[in-house]
């Protein structure tokens, strides 16, 4: 294993590089091209999340209030990247509650297809899910990311709040990205919580695109470089009034453009 040197910026976990080594020292001397890259930005700072994934998995929890927000800004990194999303509700084995069933809703009616799973008493459906594919768990702290991998892959030891908790040593979470293989074709990159997700560098006027539910509604405004902001005859507006569209879809759009366009 080699890390980069300092608090490099210019890798993601994921990057296949090219090695120099010399004793027990690497050094890396080039990066192959990605396939795909996942990562926020905003104006004065940018994180590149993880490389070459084919997969994204948004992970939500039952017993944690659910960031509409960061999924959705976490959904357009993706579909920007063409990398696929699957969508879980962890901590299953807790029971039902309104608000993660509403959520299910929300997303199946969207096309994304959640699923209720639990990383403690059930990983068959997310063995299914991940198979072949190079995966990246996002989601915030505490939604059961680390415990996903460590269900998966026995050797992976990945920390996770309750081994700390027992511990007593405050909250020991993830710290940094890790990849683990599962076999030869599937691997997991395990992630810091999120808390914020810039998209300074989605382009203004390809954002709609990136909102799934939008794209049957594009290329019929009156104006072709409408915004689907205020403009008349704008479909996605007329979509929004038909309740085709969710209304707070519709303004997470218009927050996300009004921070990219700036
Ligand atoms: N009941 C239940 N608890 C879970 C499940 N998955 C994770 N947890 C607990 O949720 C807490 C946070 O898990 P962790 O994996 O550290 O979350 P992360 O921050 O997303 O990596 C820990 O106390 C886990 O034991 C689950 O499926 N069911
Ligand atoms: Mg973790
Ligand atoms: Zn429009």
């Amino acid at each position: 294993m080699a890390y980069p040197r300092g608090k490099s910026t210019k890798y993601a976990c994921g990057d296949e590089c090219v090695l120099n080594v010399i004793g027990s020292e690497g050094r890396i001397t080039a990066i192959d091209e990605r396939s795909s890259i996942f990562w926020r930005s905003d104006t004065f700072k940018q994180k590149l999340i993880a490389a070459n994934v084919t997969m994204i998995i948004m992970v939500v929890a039952t017993d944690l209030p659910i960031n509409y927000s960061l999924i959705t800004r976490c959904l357009v990194a993706a579909e920007e990247q063409h990398i696929k999303v699957r969508i879980l509700v962890n901590k299953a084995d807790l029971g039902e509650n309104t608000s993660s069933n509403n959520f299910i809703e929300q997303y199946t009616s969207l096309g994304y297809n959640p699923i209720a799973v639990s990383a403690i008493t059930d990983t068959q459906s997310i063995r299914e899910i991940i198979k072949d594919q190079r995966i990246v768990l996002v989601g915030q702290s505490g939604v059961g990311k680390s415990t996903i991998v460590n269900n998966i892959i026995s050797a992976a030891h990945a920390k996770t709040a309750s081994i700390s908790s027992k511990l007593r040593t405050g909250r020991h979470t993830t710290t940094h990205a890790q990849l683990y293989r599962l076999d030869e074709s599937t691997s997991l990159i395990d992630c810091p919580g999120l808390q914020s997700f810039g998209l300074k560098h989605i382009n203004p006027q390809h954002l709609a695109n990136y909102f799934i539910e939008f794209r049957d509604h594009l290329n019929q405004c009156q104006f072709a470089n409408c915004t689907h902001t205020v403009e008349p005859n704008c479909h996605i507006i007329a979509a929004v009034k038909e309740q085709l569209i969710r209304p707070t879809r519709w303004e997470e759009y218009k927050t996300i453009l009004a921070e990219i366009v700036g």
